[in-house]
């Protein structure tokens, strides 16, 4: 009977040189937007828990932003037109940028 043997895949064989660029979505503080929008804003789009939006929000708030997260490129431009829709339809001038991680 003639054994099958199983060459390795590429992908199991070859060292993984490369990862995707990841990249840091930073919220923004302004002197417009409600805290508690900003809260739930979180909340929806980070997953963060109640708490944990509570203490990012004062962050920005106090510090002027802060990293809500990091993601590959697609993802991280997905948040930041969610949160900037979501804002511009309650009326708040709420933005976020994204900063290339090293
Ligand atoms: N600075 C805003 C206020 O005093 C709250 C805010 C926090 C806005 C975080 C944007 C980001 N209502």
């Amino acid at each position: 009977m003639p054994e099958i043997v199983h060459k390795p895949d590429a992908e199991t064989t070859e060292p993984q040189l490369q990862r995707p660029p990841m990249y840091s979505v930073v919220m923004l503080n302004d002197d417009f937007t409600p805290m508690d929008f900003v809260v739930d804003i979180l909340v929806r789009y980070f997953h963060k828990s109640e708490e944990t939006a509570n203490t990012l929000m004062l962050q920005i708030h106090l510090q002027g932003s802060a990293v809500c997260g990091v993601f590959p490129r697609g993802i991280a431009e997905t948040k930041i037109h969610q949160v900037e829709a979501a804002s511009r339809s309650g009326g708040h001038p709420l933005r976020c940028i994204m900063e290339r991680e090293p």
